[in-house]
């Protein structure tokens, strides 16, 4: 712990809140010390579109396992979608993770709810021994994609605490020499958006539930459904 670059961040809020926010962080610990291949900031932008692409296709597996089509999966739905996924958590895992991800608290998995849980298993299933492995989850494109935003949280995350911080996001976009003051403005704006609960900090989870919504996932049909409910 508290690598060599940890001089600049002095964490005063990283204790995890819950069991599976302390595994999420150290999963992303193990990951992190592999490095990223992330050159810039820019070139986490560049993959955006790809991305977003990527997550749409994603429509097509939420459809499968959300079997009476309410646009939702909930827990009964997710149990059958993790035992054909082949995802081995105990009971009490599925539960926390359904937990943390069910953002607007309705016992349902909405589309972006999905995607952030399905990449926070991505990165928890991460088992030593299958590293090599082409696929955990069955589902080689998805995979590389949450691949990505992994690899995307690691070249933010400088001091590899499992957590990004506001310096961090400067220094990641200072590192990208555009020399444009409102690249900087708009990094900022984006931290806030992603620290929901105002800590100054930011975990994988807020980054991806963060990332749903830039790329505009979270934008599509679902909107104007969410009243009748
Ligand atoms: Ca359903
Ligand atoms: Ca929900
Ligand atoms: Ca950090």
């Amino acid at each position: 712990m508290g690598g060599a670059l940890g001089k600049d961040d002095s964490p005063k809020c990283c204790t995890p809140e819950t069991k599976l926010e302390a595994k999420m962080v150290e999963a992303m610990q193990r990951r992190e010390s592999e490095g990223s291949t992330m050159k810039s900031f820019n070139s986490i932008i560049l993959k955006f579109p790809k991305i977003d692409e990527s997550l749409r296709k994603c429509k097509a597996i939420f459809e499968q396992f959300d079997e009476d089509a309410n646009n939702a999966i909930d827990p009964e739905e997710l149990k059958r979608c993790f035992r054909k996924l082949e995802i081995n958590f105990s009971e009490e895992e599925v539960k926390d993770l359904f937990e943390a991800c069910d953002i607007n608290d309705d016992m349902g998995m909405n589309f972006n709810e999905f995607i952030v849980l399905l990449c926070l298993v991505y990165l928890l299933k991460e088992d030593p021994v299958a590293v090599h492995a082409k696929s955990r989850m069955g589902m080689p494109d998805l995979e590389a994609t949450f691949e990505t935003l992994v690899d995307a949280f690691v070249f933010l995350d400088k001091n590899k605490d499992g957590y990004v911080s506001k310096s961090e996001m400067v220094q990641a976009i200072n590192e990208t020499d555009t020399g444009e003051r409102s690249s900087r403005q708009i990094a900022m704006k984006r931290f806030e958006e992603m620290d929901w609960d105002k800590n100054g900090m930011v975990n994988f989870k807020e980054f991806l539930f963060a990332f749903t919504r830039w790329v505009g996932i979270d934008d599509c049909e679902d909107e104007e459904g969410e009243e009748n409910v």
